[in-house]
């Protein structure tokens, strides 16, 4: 889980995990966490370990960030909608993954909107073309379907990309 400062990185890895989170705490570093998931693969279902990385956003000792990027099988990476300037640092990241992480690393792109819709600064379509320009996937969550399901589907999506 990447992107910039305030994007909901850790209140979207609170929601997957199902515990509450309300009042912002900024990730120092990262935080790891491990469950187990069970996921459906086309013949049967299969339980796996994910380990799931909480990045700091904040620039601060980005350098040591980078080296964990070698380890990561799937990126997701999480802009504001209603903050433009943390969608332009996706073009950083998109850099540091391309650079850092293994060849086949799978990204979702997505744009965490939870401000009114009046406030919005990066456009849906913008997201999706600079989501194809990097070969990802992109996906918005908003109010509307900012749930379980919703996180649960990026994430189950990303682990089938890696086991095919
Ligand atoms: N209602 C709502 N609030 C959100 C959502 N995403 C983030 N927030 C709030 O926005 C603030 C920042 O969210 P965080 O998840 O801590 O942001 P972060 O990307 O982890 O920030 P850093 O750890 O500093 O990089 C918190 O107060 C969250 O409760 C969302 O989808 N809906
Ligand atoms: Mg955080």
């Amino acid at each position: 889980m990447s992107g910039a400062e305030k994007t909901g990185k850790t209140y979207l890895t609170k929601l997957f995990l199902k515990q509450q989170y309300k009042q912002y705490i900024p990730t120092l570093g990262y935080d790891i966490v491990n469950v187990t998931k069970n996921i459906d693969l086309i013949y049967r279902e299969q339980q796996i370990q994910l380990s799931l990385w909480d990045m700091q956003g904040s620039e601060q000792y980005d350098s040591i960030i980078q080296a964990y990027y070698a380890n990561a099988q799937a990126v997701i990476l999480v802009f504001n909608c209603n903050d433009r300037k943390s969608f332009d640092k996706c073009n950083t990241y998109m850099n540091h993954i391309k650079t850092f992480c293994i060849d086949y690393v799978q990204v979702s792109l997505v744009g965490n909107s939870f401000s009114d819709e009046i406030n919005r600064e990066v456009s849906y379509d913008e997201a999706v073309d600079f989501a194809s320009l990097h070969d990802t996937i992109y996906v918005e969550i908003t109010s509307q379907n900012s749930s379980y399901a919703t996180i649960d589907n990026i994430i189950s999506k990303l682990i089938n990309m890696i086991i095919k």
